[in-house]
């Protein structure tokens, strides 16, 4: 009766209760028999403890269950405490034993099993601590714009439009009518800047990519920004740099369980991250790494050779690769301005940021004069039709205005050495996967 009144105690918070009888309730996450003497993990939202009993009625690994007993100081358990088990109760049995041993899980060991059995895999400690600072990542995203004056929205992902190009729109039959899962809040969120001058959005995005890459999903998380009344795409890498900061900032603070799980190393955000012209990022993985860089834009080789480069010289982990040009930009980018004031038609005011090795990030500055814009759609054979709900709003006074968006998946699986973004989210969409 007396441990029937028993509050909760977390495994992280053992070490507090050293002596004393506690209940902890979580999930058996390994059990071991050892001639009579048993060893349980009990895994919790905060953690693993070992507690050791005997003669006790152990369920199947994963079953929920509440371990009563006293905390012992014990060098060789995690943590340095161990539980001795007074009383073991099963909350709920598991009916089958998991596909793996959870304990014994690794990043591309039989990764389609993990990704089949995802409901339970996810629950893995370093599948959790992949989610968990993605998490933070988020939450200080969101805290840093909302402390520099930005605005959350939420804006349609069923629409009638593309907005980046290309052909990766997933189509969709909208009450008889043709519509599209969205592929970026791009349009949308440059229509809100005309409301709070400053917007951000944390939304899922739809690329009905046909290929299957380390760096690809067909639902992503997209942390996107945008802000009108700046002077150049400048002012826009500066935030950038300032959220990217704060995101290491906070998990610094509140992940280092997580980091130290995954032997992850959080990189220094330089005050000035570098920033080199695309042109100038060819010309130099051609002359020193002898890469011939293919296409308009960086390939992934390219990218890597440009990330060696700057950790190398600068030792820097990020790089912005800027004036892209217009070949290699949508619709939407503003043209680089020349000396006298007239619009360069070849070189835009987009960039690109690379973290280790991979691009994270697109942004630039936005066309914000009507007539330009309806100029760029005719150039780039777009149905001035099907863009009109948005080419409306630039009839009333659009700001200056530029913005960027963070892939979460590829920022987290990079921080963490994930070699790939599909264990960067808890249910990938990809090529071949709609289930879980
Ligand atoms: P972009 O299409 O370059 O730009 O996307 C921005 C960032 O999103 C991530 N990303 C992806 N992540 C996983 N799987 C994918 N298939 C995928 N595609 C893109 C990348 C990429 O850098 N509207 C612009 C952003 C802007 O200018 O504000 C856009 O969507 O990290």
């Amino acid at each position: 009766a007396a441990t029937a009144r028993l509050q909760r105690t977390l495994t992280r918070e053992l070490p507090q209760h050293e002596g004393q009888t506690v209940k902890l309730q979580g999930f058996l996450h390994a059990r071991r028999d050892l001639g009579g003497v048993q060893f349980l993990v009990l895994r919790d939202v905060s953690g693993v403890a070992q507690a050791v009993g005997s003669g006790l009625d152990l369920p199947l690994p994963e079953s929920s269950i509440e371990v009563i007993g006293k905390v012992k100081a014990h060098p060789k358990a995690p943590g340095g405490f161990e539980v001795q088990v007074e009383s073991l109760r099963v909350l709920t049995p598991a009916t089958q034993p998991p596909p793996v041993e959870l304990p014994k899980m690794e990043w591309n060991v039989n990764p389609e099993t993990l990704l089949d059995y995802r409901v339970v895999t996810v629950r893995g400690l370093k599948e959790r601590a992949a989610l968990k600072v993605q998490a933070e990542l988020v939450a200080a995203f969101r805290d840093h714009l909302i402390s520099e004056g930005f605005t959350e929205i939420s804006t349609p992902k069923i629409v009638s439009a593309g907005a980046e190009g290309g052909a990766n729109l997933f189509p969709i039959d909208y009450f008889g009518h043709p519509a599209y899962l969205a592929q970026s809040p791009q349009l949308y969120k440059q229509i809100m800047v005309g409301v709070f001058e400053r917007v951000f959005e944390v939304a899922p995005v739809y690329r009905a990519e046909e290929h299957a890459t380390s760096r690809h999903l067909n639902e992503y998380l997209s942390l996107d920004v945008e802000m009108g009344f700046i002077e150049s795409e400048e002012d826009v890498m500066d935030i950038e740099t300032r959220v990217l900061a704060a995101i290491m900032a906070r998990l610094k603070e509140r992940a280092q369980p997580e980091l130290a799980l995954l032997g992850a190393t959080l990189p220094e955000v330089p005050a000035h991250i570098p920033r080199i012209t695309l042109l100038e990022a060819r010309q130099l993985v051609t002359e020193k790494y002898g890469h011939a860089v293919g296409g308009k834009d960086l390939d992934p080789e390219a990218e890597r050779l440009l990330s060696q480069h700057y950790a190398e010289t600068e030792g820097t982990e990020f790089v912005f690769v800027t004036k892209y040009p217009r070949a290699a930009r949508p619709f939407y980018t503003h043209a680089e301005i020349n000396e006298d004031g007239s619009l360069n038609p070849d070189i835009t005011r987009g960039f690109d940021l690379l973290f280790r090795g991979i691009e994270i990030t697109s942004g630039g500055q936005r066309i914000h004069e009507y007539p330009v814009l309806l100029e760029s759609i005719a150039d780039y054979k777009l149905n001035p039709e099907s863009l009109a709900g948005y080419t409306e709003v630039f009839k009333y006074g659009m700001p200056p205005h530029g913005g960027f968006a963070i892939g979460a998946e590829r920022l987290t699986a990079r921080l963490l050495g994930i070699p790939n973004v599909r264990y960067a989210r808890a249910f990938p969409r990809d090529r071949h996967r709609l289930t879980p």
